[in-house]
C-alpha cells in the first residue's frame, strides 16, 4: 500500500545557506545527517506532516552534486511511503518501470529506500521509502 508522500528531496549547493532560507520561511531544522552510501548531507524539516529533506552532495560524483551541476538547485525527488518496499519494487518491475535500486538500501533516518529512474516516471526521480513509524 502507498501510504503517503513520505518526503520531498531538494538539491542544494550549500546546506547551511539553504537551512537559513528555509528557517527564514518559518520552518525549524530538526536534524542534520550524513548518508555516506548516498554521498549526501541532509537537513530535515517538517511543514505540518510533510517532511522536507534538503540535500547537499558530499563528493563531486554524488548524484546530488551532478544534479546541481547539470540542472541547478531545486526539487530533486519525491518519495512515496510504502508498507512493503520489496513487494512494491517487484510490482513496479513487472509494470516495466526502470529500477535504479533492485533491492532496497538504507537511507536517511535508517529508512529502507529505493529509487526509480526519472526516464520511466515522466521526468520525476521517484523514491520508495519504508520507515518504522
Ligand atoms: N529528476 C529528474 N530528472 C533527472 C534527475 C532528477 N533528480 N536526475 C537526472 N535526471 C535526468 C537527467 O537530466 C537526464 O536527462 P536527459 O538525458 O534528458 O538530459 C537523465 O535523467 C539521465 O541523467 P544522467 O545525467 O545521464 O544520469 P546521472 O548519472 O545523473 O544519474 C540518476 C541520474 C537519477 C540515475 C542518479 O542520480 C541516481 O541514481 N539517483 C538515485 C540516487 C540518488 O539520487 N541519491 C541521492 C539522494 C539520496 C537520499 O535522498 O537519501
Amino acid at each position: 500500500m502507498i501510504k503517503k508522500v513520505d518526503h520531498i528531496g531538494i538539491a542544494v549547493r550549500d546546506l547551511e545557506e539553504a537551512i537559513k532560507i528555509w528557517e527564514s520561511l518559518g520552518l525549524k531544522v530538526e536534524e542534520i545527517e550524513e548518508v555516506p552510501d548516498q554521498k549526501v548531507r541532509t537537513a530535515i524539516f517538517h511543514a505540518g506532516e510533510t517532511r522536507i529533506e534538503l540535500l547537499e552532495g558530499t563528493t563531486e560524483d554524488s548524484p546530488v552534486s551532478k544534479f546541481v551541476e547539470k540542472r541547478g538547485e531545486g526539487i530533486h525527488h519525491i518519495a512515496l511511503g510504502v508498507d512493503n518496499i520489496e513487494e512494491h519494487l517487484q510490482k513496479l518491475k513487472e509494470n516495466g518501470f526502470r529500477l535504479i535500486d533492485v533491492t532496497p538500501r538504507i537511507g536517511v533516518g535508517g529508512a529502507k529506500i529505493a529509487f526509480v529512474h526519472p526516464k520511466s516516471v515522466g521526468g520525476v526521480l521517484l523514491e520508495l521509502c519504508e520507515r518504522e513509524e
